[in-house]
């Protein structure tokens, strides 16, 4: 066995490029686990409730002033949110003044599980974002770069219809890769990756049985 100093680029390579039928490599260190959360759907979709029973999914604004497409919420000591000012995580939701709802446990259980699964050690989230698409929502190109460090990884969880994901490099003009996501699949951004341009294309029409017309993501981050 190899100590991880002496490993070569190329073994790291190998180590995150190992592909199976439910482990696809999309990009460099951006690991597809495809249904690695079906079995816990149903469980999340109702977590997703409560937890908006507490935190309403809302349409947030930019700074300069426009509305969002997608419908946003979130669990854990954390929450993102944007308005006026720019992008922050906050302790309280603007919208109740309360704290935001702690983060169920099947959601996290799920988010270490895959982390680890995906060879990311100890990943622990303090926030999860939970978006919620309807039909023609997107979310353009961007980085998540809001977090105090970028050496956790991102936990993505997507639920309901299935969305064209884009990934591109670290420049917003790399090429972009298309990736087509759907219910059930999670996936890992470490490394590397962690920083890529990424975005979700306009939602078709459909329905689903866990989320009828609309899609939802579930993104894990530690923020503090
Ligand atoms: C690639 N959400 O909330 S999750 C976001 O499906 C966001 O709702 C999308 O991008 C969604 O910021 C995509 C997948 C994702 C999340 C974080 C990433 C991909 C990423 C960070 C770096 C690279
Ligand atoms: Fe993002």
């Amino acid at each position: 066995m190899t100590r991880r100093e002496d490993r070569t680029s190329s073994e790291l390579f190998d180590k995150f490029s190992y592909s199976s039928p439910c482990k696809e490599v999309i990009g460099p260190e951006a690991v597809l686990l495809r249904d690695f959360a079906s079995a816990a759907a149903s469980e999340l979709m109702a977590a997703i409730a409560t937890v908006t029973e507490v935190s309403p999914f809302r349409h947030m604004v930019t700074r300069r002033g426009f509305q969002m497409s997608v419908a946003m919420s979130n669990c854990g000591s954390v929450g993102w949110v944007s308005d006026r000012t720019g992008y922050k995580y906050a302790e309280l939701d603007p919208l109740t003044g309360n704290s935001w709802p702690a983060m169920p446990e099947s959601f996290r259980t799920l988010a270490e599980d895959a982390a680890e699964h995906a060879g990311f050690s100890s990943f622990a989230p303090d926030c999860c974002l939970i978006n919620r698409y309807s039909p023609g929502a997107k979310l353009s190109l961007h980085q998540d770069r809001d977090e105090a460090s970028f050496d956790w990884p991102i936990v993505s969880v997507s639920l309901g219809l299935s969305a064209v994901f884009l990934l591109g490099g670290l420049d917003r003009n790399d090429p972009l890769r298309r990736t087509e996501l759907l219910s059930g699949d999670v996936v890992v951004w470490g490394g590397v990756s962690r920083l890529a341009f990424h975005g979700i294309e306009s939602l078709e029409d459909g329905t689903h049985r866990f989320t009828g017309n609309c899609r939802i993501n579930l993104t894990f981050r530690r923020a503090r």
